[in-house]
């Protein structure tokens, strides 16, 4: 298929946040157009590709993104504007050289993926076909399987829970329809159970509640019992924690303030291993920093074979990352954000890479997102079977749930 780019516009938008983020639209030569938005984290990875603000206090606190749009219209539509846009990796290749970084610092991480994600739906609806078969072809089926962020802490919720996100994970479930309808009701359950209790019922920022928990295991009893309570069992529903330990890692030790804790990296994995062993746990999320490679090495001597363990900041989507951890065996599972390397394609090699490896795959969203449902279709896409975007409140979760529902209607009818 040939066509041009033709333009590129782009914009300043809010994230659910409350916090600038660019919108980007590209235009082809038959006026068909594809629009993207980028999302932002809260609890970034040290190695994760740059987000480009203005830094200048006089608007939004310094979070304004108007360089990002400066550098769109300066640099990338004029390098852009005439490429085919199906061919994907030239056009990014072409923002990754003019940015010239390693980490997309120039350019800006926010400011190329926007165009990037932008390119590809402006192809798929050329073609008019879904986003997800314009991604995956015929190969694309799998629904995932999603991580439910039901309670929220860490840097996500201003309460005192030191792990940031305790998820709960519909295994029994044969269709994404029923795993969001499981999800749900222990959702509902969970609030009877907090209000009941005299807890606050009010989110975090993915939509799980934020309660003031004195611990992780208070979390964790709460989640069993909502699960209970909505009339499943352990084995129906499982639970997965996102520590965010690099959050945690300082001097090389872990602070869990909240619980007034200490530990060495051993007692932390110690920990890790004494929760996965008394409650219904199968995937732990940065157990231990970013840091803290030959802690990964042992915690996944120890615990591999048990449980998935995911790396998010440890990796941070970046292939060259992902390919030492798999060479020194940290970890079985790796999260991937988008954002967190800057463009589509290098997302699809590193995706392609973990899969090579027997590396499970999980896509997710940011803490601070958009209504943008990509990464839904890009769950399907790449047969990734599993994703994590939040819970079932908050429009901007809610999208990604709502968009797997259509696409397993769309596969299934056919
Ligand atoms: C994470 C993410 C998403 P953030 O740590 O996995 O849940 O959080 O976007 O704040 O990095
Ligand atoms: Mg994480």
């Amino acid at each position: 298929m040939r066509t041009k780019i033709k333009d590129i516009k782009s914009r300043q938008i809010l994230d659910s946040r409350g916090i600038p983020t660019i919108e980007t639209e590209v235009i082809l030569e038959n006026g068909i157009s594809g629009t993207a938005s980028v999302p932002s984290g809260a609890s970034t990875g040290k190695y994760e590709a740059v987000e480009l603000r203005d830094n200048d206090m006089s608007q939004y606190f310094g979070k304004s993104v108007y360089k990002a749009l400066n550098n769109i219209e300066k640099i990338i539509k004029p390098a852009l504007t005439n490429h085919n846009p199906f061919n994907q990796k030239e056009i990014d290749l072409i923002m990754i050289e003019k940015d010239g970084t390693k980490n997309k610092s120039k350019l800006g991480a926010n400011a190329i993926l926007s165009v990037s994600l932008a390119n590809a739906r402006a192809c798929s609806n050329m073609l008019n076909i879904p986003l997800y078969k314009y991604l995956g072809g015929l190969n694309a089926s799998i629904l995932p399987v999603p991580m439910m962020n039901i309670i929220n802490g860490g840097a996500h919720a201003n309460n005192k829970l030191d792990f940031q996100e305790f998820m709960i994970y519909p295994v029994s479930s044969c269709s994404i329809k029923d795993s969001i309808k499981m999800g749900a009701e222990v959702f509902h359950e969970l609030k009877k159970l907090l209000h009941y209790k005299g807890f606050s019922t009010n989110v975090g920022d993915e939509g799980g509640f934020a309660p003031d928990f004195k611990s992780n295991r208070e979390a964790l009893e709460a989640i069993t019992m909502a699960i209970l309570n909505a009339g499943y069992s352990a084995d129906e529903i499982k639970i997965c924690i996102d520590a965010a330990a690099s959050e945690l890692f300082i001097n090389n030790k872990y602070y869990l303030k909240g619980e007034n804790i200490e530990f060495t990296t051993n007692e932390m994995i110690e920990y890790i291993e004494e929760l996965v062993s008394n409650y219904p746990i199968i995937s732990v999320e940065d157990a231990l920093s970013e840091d803290d490679s030959e802690g990964w090495i042992s915690l996944t001597q120890k615990l591999g074979t048990k449980c998935q363990l995911v790396g998010d900041d440890l990796f941070v989507t970046n292939y060259r990352k992902l390919e030492k951890g798999i060479k020194n065996k940290m970890a079985n599972a790796i999260l991937i954000k988008p954002n967190q390397t800057g463009t589509l394609s290098e997302t699809l090699d590193t995706i392609l890479l973990a899969q090579k490896y027997n590396y499970k795959t999980i896509i997710s969203h940011r803490s601070g997102e958009t209504t943008d449902t990509f990464i839904a279709d890009l769950s399907v896409a790449v047969n990734s079977g599993q994703i994590k975007t939040g819970s079932v409140s908050r429009g901007e979760r809610t999208a990604k749930y709502n968009r797997l529902i259509n696409i397993e209607e769309e596969l299934t009818n056919v």
